[in-house]
C-alpha cells in the first residue's frame, strides 16, 4: 500500500484549497493566504485486512501563510500544508516505512516523532531534513495498537507544534475497531501571536507567550471556529459517530466535550485494547494524547465541539457537528405539558 492510499483524501483536501475555501473566515483582501484547515473527514477508511504488511508514509513538511481567523493570517508549519497533519492508518503488526521530506521554500529545519514508534525518538533522529532535503527515513513494527499523536520535535519543539506541526496515526487492533456509520478527524492547538487575538493581518508569533504558555488563540483543526459553517460535521439521526480526537498542543489539556450529547464509548487516552469506558460527559485529554470516542446521534440538531475550559470558545476553539433526520420527541422535545396546554383536558 503506498501513501497516497494510507492518506486518502489528502488530494481532494488539495483541490478543495485550490478551489476556495470553505472555511468560515472571509477571503482575505491580499487574497494570498492558504486554507490550511484539514477537514474533519479527510481520514482513510478502515483497513479492512486480517493480516500485517509493509506500507508507506510520506510527508513534506510545508511552511506556508494560511487563514487563521477572519481578515487574520499566520505562518503555519505544516505536514502536507494542512493542520493537522494527513491521519495514518496502519494495523498492528504492520512494518511502516517513513519518509519525510522539507519543502525546498522551508526556512527551518523539521522531522518527525511518532508516539507510535518504538525506537530512537520516534524516528525524528532519523527524518531530520533541511529546506529542500529528504531525510534517510526510518522502518519500524507497529507493535502496540492504539490512537498515536505524532509531531515535529526539531528544538524548540513546542514551537514547532504550537506553528502546526503534529497529526494523528492509528494503528488498528487486530480485527480492527467495531464499525462505525461516520469517522471524524479533530486536533486541537495553540497559537501563539506577538498581536493580541482579534488582530487583523498577518500575525508573529511569540517567543515569550510560548514559554509563559499563555496562546492567543485555540483551534480545532488549526484555525479559529474552523470546523463550523462549511467544514462542520455532518451525521443523520441514528447514525453511529466516532471522532479521533488528538491535542498536539504544545502545552493545554484539552476538557473535550459535545453539547448535548454524551460519549458512549471513550478508549480513553487512545487506548484501543482496554474496555472503553461508557457514558461520559467530558474527556481529559493531553498535549500528545488522544482518544477516540463512539456515539450515536438520536436528535437533530446542532451540536457544539468544545473543550469545556470554556474560555478557550471565545480565543476559537468551536466545532460543529450539524445531525439531520426527523425528530425525536420520546428522547428531546421542547416544553413541558401544562406550559404546551396538554393537560387541559
Ligand atoms: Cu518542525
Amino acid at each position: 500500500m503506498n501513501a497516497r492510499a494510507l492518506f486518502m483524501g489528502t488530494a481532494a483536501a488539495a483541490v478543495m484549497a485550490v478551489a476556495g475555501s470553505l472555511a468560515p473566515v472571509t477571503a482575505l483582501a491580499e487574497g494570498a493566504a492558504a486554507n490550511i484547515v484539514r477537514a474533519a473527514t479527510d481520514l482513510p477508511a478502515p483497513l479492512a485486512r486480517q493480516t500485517a504488511e509493509t506500507v508507506s508514509i510520506e510527508l513534506e513538511t510545508i511552511e506556508l501563510v494560511g487563514q487563521l481567523d477572519d481578515g487574520t493570517t499566520y505562518r503555519y508549519w505544516t505536514f502536507d500544508g494542512k493542520v493537522p497533519g494527513p491521519f495514518a492508518r496502519v494495523r498492528v503488526g504492520d512494518t511502516v516505512e517513513v519518509r519525510l521530506k522539507n519543502h525546498e521554500d522551508s526556512w527551518m529545519v523539521h522531522n518527525v516523532d511518532f508516539h507510535a514508534v518504538t525506537g530512537l525518538h520516534g524516528g525524528g533522529h532519523a527524518t531530520m531534513a533541511d529546506p529542500g532535503e529528504e531525510s534517510q527515513g526510518f522502518t519500524f513494527k507497529a507493535l502496540n495498537p492504539g490512537l498515536y499523536v505524532y509531531h515535529c520535535a526539531v528544538p524548540l519543539a513546542a514551537q514547532h507544534i504550537a506553528n502546526g506541526m503534529y497529526g494523528l496515526i492509528l494503528v488498528e487492533p487486530e480485527g480492527g475497531l467495531p464499525p462505525v456509520d461516520r469517522e471524524f478527524y479533530v486536533m486541537q492547538g495553540e497559537i501563539y501571536t506577538e498581536e493580541a487575538h482579534g488582530s487583523r493581518g498577518e500575525l508573529g508569533e511569540s517567543y515569550d507567550k510560548l514559554l509563559n504558555e499563555m496562546p492567543e488563540y485555540y483551534v480545532f483543526n488549526g484555525a479559529a471556529n474552523a470546523l463550523t459553517e462549511g467544514k462542520a460535521l455532518h451525521a443523520e439521526v441514528g447514525e453511529t459517530v466516532r471522532i479521533y480526537f488528538g491535542v498536539g498542543g504544545p502545552n493545554k489539556t484539552s476538557s473535550f466535550h459535545v453539547i448535548g450529547e454524551i460519549f458512549d464509548k471513550v478508549y480513553n487516552l487512545g487506548g484501543l485494547t482496554a474496555e472503553p469506558l461508557t457514558d461520559i460527559q467530558t474527556i481529559s485529554v493531553p498535549p500528545g494524547g488522544a482518544a477516540a470516542i463512539d456515539f450515536k446521534v438520536e436528535v437533530p440538531g446542532e451540536y457544539i465541539l468544545v473543550d469545556h475550559a470554556l474560555s478557550r470558545a471565545a480565543r476559537g476553539l468551536v466545532g460543529k457537528l450539524i445531525v439531520e433526520g426527523p425528530e425525536q420527541p420520546d428522547v428531546y422535545r421542547e416544553g413541558v405539558p401544562e406550559r404546551l396546554g396538554l393537560l387541559a383536558e
